[in-house]
């Protein structure tokens, strides 16, 4: 794959005849306030010149837009005034699925006063039996606006649906892709053009090349406020939930400049498990991270396993604080 900078403010119909008559495909993107042209297969490409452009970029990944190859400064993602992928690591927290109203508002305001800058919540569940509880839909969306309006946090919540993207556009302020849907192409591209930053998951059986490759299809529809987040993947081991790849995330950081979350809770499966993980997460270089906090998680309607309650996640954050402190990092 040959990626092209176009100069600012020039014509790129030159460069898009001359790859025509050479029978090369390609792709225009506008991303990060540059024009960039992908084009392939190297081999027909391979030496063309055109006045349009700033710098001829050959990729070997492929991910050429989520990759370092082109762009080699972290990007920050800014979630309604709260930045992801800086120095200081973004907390955010909720409960697995949004159940009730007054609740929600409490449990928000007081992580507010804990550190946490950003709420999740599930309204739509990606739910291993159809019999579980499904979530509360498009009700669970309002009720994570109403928490955004009384705490002045972002929130972030689950997208299953390409047909729900209207109800999440007026809703949320970041956009999750479940593990499940990680490679639901249709959704990716839907989700890149919704215009609200994503927050994208890693596929419990997915390869770091594969997550990647997801995140591509995000930034390719012009969505370049991506995202990645770690949360376990399947191994031979029982003991855990799922096996949280901390190597993935040191990886992840070295072959993209998007921001990687972490997410402790998923993989820990088991409430005294999550905040070991969640230190792992940080150590090992995670621009954020989403943990499950229920005011009452015994009683929660999903996850209760997992889901710290507000005195254990108030001992976590003090415990993230000495870590990021010593990495040179806040939280
Ligand atoms: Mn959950």
């Amino acid at each position: 794959m040959i990626l092209y900078v176009i100069k600012k403010g020039s014509s790129i119909d030159s460069l898009v005849d001359k790859l025509g008559s050479r029978g090369a495909s390609h792709r225009i993107v506008e991303l990060y306030g540059r024009k960039l042209v992908l084009a392939w297969p190297d081999n027909i490409v391979e030496g063309l010149t055109d006045p349009s452009i700033e710098a001829t970029i050959k990729t070997k990944k492929p991910y050429p837009l989520a990759s370092r190859e082109w762009k080699k400064e972290d990007t920050i993602v800014n979630v309604n005034g709260v930045e992801i992928g800086g120095k200081r690591i973004v907390i955010a927290a909720g409960p697995c699925s949004v159940e009730d109203e007054e609740q929600m508002i409490t449990i928000s305001r007081t992580l507010k006063n804990l550190g946490v800058s950003m709420i999740r919540g599930g309204a739509f569940k990606p739910r291993t039996s159809p019999y579980s509880f499904q979530g509360l839909g498009e009700k669970g969306l309002k009720i994570l606006r109403r928490v955004s309006e009384e705490t002045g946090l972002p929130v972030v919540s689950e997208i299953m649906d390409p047909r729900d993207a209207t109800l999440f556009r007026e809703y949320v302020d970041m956009v999750q892709i479940g593990a499940r849907n990680s490679q639901n192409f249709s959704l990716l591209k839907e989700v890149g053009r919704i215009g609200k930053p994503v927050l994208l998951k890693r596929g419990f059986g997915n390869t770091v090349d594969e997550w990647l490759s997801s995140a591509e299809y995000i930034l390719l529809e012009g969505n370049g406020s991506v995202v990645i987040c770690e949360r376990g993947i399947r191994s031979f081991e029982t003991g855990t939930r799922f096996t949280l790849d901390v190597g993935g995330i040191a990886l992840a950081k070295r072959l993209t400049h998007l921001p990687v979350c972490a997410d402790p809770s998923h993989p820990a499966g088991k409430r005294d498990l999550v905040a070991p993980l969640a230190l792992a997460a940080i150590a090992s270089g995670a621009d954020m991270l989403l943990i499950e906090v229920h005011h009452n998680p015994e009683r929660a309607l999903s996850d209760s396993e997992q889901q710290l309650d507000i005195a254990g996640f108030a001992s976590l954050m003090e415990r993230l604080r000495s870590v990021a402190r010593i990495l040179g990092r806040d939280v």
